[in-house]
């Protein structure tokens, strides 16, 4: 399907011919061509299968835009593209992709003011030299910052955390229109990935337009780039991007594929058709003109011979050849956790008290709760000094009599190791807690084999139980740190302790790379969410996530265990 990269194509030709002042006539139709395509339903390759003629009987193509479509077909480029590239500063079209500056401000722009960027766009605008362009106000100006923002920060990743309750949210709105059958989440976000570049969203139905007129219309909606028939794309108010697709139900199945991607996974699949004497697109799977799957995601992985892919896995890192070999893992799910291993609460710096916990615990079904508050080096975080320990586990214990132990608090704490690997409670300390984190709280920038051998230290200590968020990154903040992990793994397996993922949305630590690493050397993985308030339990879906983009399956894990065996692992560890 190559409908949006040719479209994509003939709106940068018209961009581009506009800025460089061509008749308005020839503008218009590239655009109007490049609109078209963007809305049809057909694969253009299938059209361009009846040559010229039949192209040229499709609206708004006409000889000469038949025939670069046949260029790019056969040869991957329309020259004409190509040589108008060369005539127009390629940070041009970026500055007219901000809502508001056309092609003709942007010409202005760089004629008199030499706007050839984002960069210089902000110059022009902070400055008010941009005022001196006549025709531009004050409020015109303000305008353009607002919208050159959100442009800007469309441009960076996010945590998944961030957005993916926004983005269920405008499912469930979307699913509410009576025009739409079904509606999901794809893209990166369905599939878990730690941060996300955009949203993606696909709604079944049969009247597009009057789902994305009413989509446009949502109140978290500032920038409307796109709206037709088939998809629509905007910007919210905190400057993500959402693309909204429409399919016809019939093709709910093979559109969820298709927008869930990677692409990666989906050229793999795509590849797999083929071999078969099929065609895979997001409108289904096709064998010559008949369509044998696309209804449901299950029966177009069925037609290409593979069981259902969970999204987690679908980033070509082995699942197609383990699918096709029936040997997908049996992966972890959220049904199964039993209790949250790392949660703080005002005992150090935690916002919820200890009954709290325990209720929001219950609230979610859970059997146990690990209180893990932090030892004192962390000062901004309030540390318990050790001489207070034994007054939390008592005041723990209470809350546990209270409540019957349903849920169970876990008397526990999350360990500063030190910059040599000492921990930062005295062993009769860590003697009388029921489960002990150790995690890296400062001196992130050890060289590697300092850092390995801190981490090693800790783990030979022998009342600790986990290595929680072991690489100690922060998304967007900073870097993991730089340890031997191989290593590190192998000796917390030969200690049979268990190592993280952190589920904190900013966190995500383990990353998924590395927590597969972990899986495949048989470590028992702990799965938390860090949380400081009883809304932070809710990222347990985000570790769960990760979980399966590391193809864990519940026997990995160790919070899918009852409280008693989860006992007597934490017993087993100590000997
Ligand atoms: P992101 O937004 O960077 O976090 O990552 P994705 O995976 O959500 O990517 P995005 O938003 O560009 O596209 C959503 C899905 O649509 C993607 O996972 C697969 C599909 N897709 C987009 N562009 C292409 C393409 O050129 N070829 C193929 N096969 N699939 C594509
Ligand atoms: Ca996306
Ligand atoms: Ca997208
Ligand atoms: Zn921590």
């Amino acid at each position: 399907m190559k409908n949006a990269e040719i479209a994509r194509i003939f709106s940068e030709i018209a961009d581009m011919l506009d800025f460089l002042g061509d008749s308005p006539f020839r503008v218009r139709a590239y655009r109007a061509a490049a609109r078209y395509l963007m809305d049809m339903e057909e694969p253009i390759e299938r059209v361009a299968e009846g040559g010229e003629k039949a192209l040229e009987e499709l609206p708004y193509i006409g000889h000469d835009l038949a025939l670069k479509i046949l260029e790019y077909l056969e040869t991957g480029k329309v020259k004409k593209h190509e040589e108008l590239k060369k005539k127009v500063p390629p940070g041009v079209l970026e500055v007219m992709r901000v809502p508001g500056v056309g092609p003709r401000t942007a010409k202005r722009l760089y004629d008199e003011l030499g706007v050839d960027s984002l960069a210089r766009l902000r110059e022009v605008l902070e400055s008010g030299e941009v005022l001196e362009l006549s025709g531009f106000g004050e409020k015109k100006r303000q305008r353009l910052l607002h919208n050159l923002e959100l442009v800007e920060a469309a441009g960076r990743r996010r945590p998944l955390g961030e957005v993916l309750w926004l983005a269920r949210e405008l499912v469930a709105r979307l699913e509410r229109l009576p025009q739409v059958e079904h509606a999901a989440l794809a893209g990166s976000a369905r599939r878990y990935k730690e941060t996300v570049g955009d949203l993606d969203l696909l709604a079944a139905s049969r009247r597009g337009r009057a789902v994305t007129d009413a989509f446009v219309r949502f109140p978290e909606v500032d920038e409307v780039l796109l709206a037709g028939a088939s998809r629509a794309t905007v910007f919210l108010k905190t400057g993500l991007q959402v693309d909204l697709k429409i399919v016809e139900p019939e093709a709910w199945g093979s559109g969820l594929q298709y927008f869930t991607g990677s692409k990666d996974h989906s050229i793999k699949l795509r590849a797999l058709a083929l071999d078969r004497g099929l065609k895979l697109n997001e409108y289904g799977v096709w064998k010559g003109a008949e369509r044998v799957a696309g209804a449901s995601e299950e029966e177009v992985y069925a037609a290409l011979g593979l069981p259902w892919i969970p999204p987690p896995l679908r980033e070509d890192r082995g699942e197609i050849e383990a699918a096709r070999e029936g040997r997908l893992p049996q992966l972890v799910q959220l049904e199964q956790i039993r209790g949250d291993l790392q949660v703080h609460s005002t005992w150090s710096d935690g916002k919820a008290t200890l009954e709290e916990l325990a209720r929001a615990a219950a609230a979610r079904g859970y059997e146990y709760l690990a209180v893990t508050d932090h030892s004192p080096a962390v000062r901004v975080a309030g540390g318990v000094p050790p001489e207070k320990v034994a007054e939390r586990i008592a005041a723990i214990r209470a809350v546990n009599e209270k409540t019957g132990g349903r849920p169970y608090l876990l008397a526990g704490a999350e360990v500063d190791i030190l910059p040599d690997g000492s921990l930062d409670y005295p062993d009769e300390v860590l003697a009388r807690l029921e489960i002990v984190l150790v995690s890296v709280h400062a001196h992130f920038d050890l060289d590697r084999e300092r850092q390995t051998r801190r981490l090693l230290r800790a783990l030979e200590n022998p009342y600790v139980h986990v290595l929680a968020h072991p690489s100690a990154r922060h998304l967007g903040k900073r870097g993991p740190i730089e340890a031997d992990w191989e290593k590190v793994f192998q000796r917390a397996r030969e200690l049979g302790k268990a190592v993280e993922i952190d589920g904190y949305y900013a966190r995500l630590d383990l990353p998924d790379a590395l927590a597969r690493r972990a899986g495949e050397l048989g470590l028992m993985v702990s799965l938390s969410t860090d949380a400081h308030a009883t809304d932070h339990l809710r990222y347990m879906e985000l570790a769960v996530g990760t979980a399966q983009r590391a193809w864990l399956g519940p026997d990995r894990v160790l919070n899918t265990r009852s409280l008693k065996e989860l006992q007597s692992w934490l017993a087993g560890v100590r000997g």
